[in-house]
């Protein structure tokens, strides 16, 4: 054998040998291309939102007109309809993450007074692509989980003004820890009604935002 064919082998030997370097790393790469992680999205389903006593609505307009309600169930919530339209309630859904899904609602409660009640309703959906459950509710920077809440049956005080009296009474209950398959959705109600410490001449507005989680990793903490 030539000393230029035995170079040429070399040489064609050490291809070799990078060339089924290489093919290991492109397998590698290409497992790594396979592996992808699910996405945990959820949203407040926009056109499934309804509210008693929507700001604008006027006697005629469907069941409830505008005329008001009254909490005559208290400490339970429900509510009957008085034959005077004074106060409204306006609900704006936003979407607090920027990612084009809506997860939280801004409530504002115009002209209103003690006794007043409305209730609002709602389906959340899981537009992801793993399982989750409704985790919580964020109500001004304060977080709500159903499971302790329903054991008081009588809905929560909340202050809205800072001034250390309740404002509100809440109620809700509907599909918290529910786990929703992607696709699926389920219905969440509130119900809300001013209490005696509510200031006069204020327009009640609070932040209400739903967190969810993956179905495995739910919880509610202890108090
Ligand atoms: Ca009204
Ligand atoms: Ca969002
Ligand atoms: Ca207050």
């Amino acid at each position: 054998m030539s000393k230029s064919s035995v170079t040429f082998l070399t040489i064609f030997a050490i291809f070799a040998v990078m060339l089924s370097a290489f093919a290991m790393w492109s397998d590698v790469l290409r497992i790594n291309s396979d592996v992808r992680t699910g996405e945990l999205d959820f949203e407040i389903m926009s056109g499934t939102i309804i509210y008693l006593d929507a700001c604008g609505l006027q006697a005629g307009d469907g069941v409830s007109g505008g005329n008001d309600w009254n909490a005559s169930n208290l400490p339970l919530p429900g509510a009957v309809q008085l034959d005077k339209d004074v106060g409204c309630t306006d609900i704006e859904l936003v979407d607090s993450d920027g990612d084009g899904d809506y997860d939280a609602m801004e409530v504002t409660l115009r002209n209103v007074y003690p006794w007043y009640y409305t209730h609002i309703a709602f389906k959340v959906h899981n537009d992801g692509t793993i399982p989750l459950k409704i985790w919580r509710m964020i109500i001004d920077n304060t977080e709500y989980y159903e499971l302790n809440e329903q054991e008081l049956q009588e809905g929560v005080e909340i202050d809205l003004t800072n001034d250390g009296k309740p404002d509100i009474l809440v109620w809700w209950g509907d599909n918290f820890g529910v786990q929703l398959e992607p696709c699926e959705s389920a219905d969440m109600s509130f119900d809300i009604t001013v209490l005696q410490d509510a200031p006069q001449g204020a327009t009640l507005t609070f932040n209400l935002s739903l967190e969810a989680v993956q179905w495995n990793e739910y919880s509610v903490p202890q108090k």
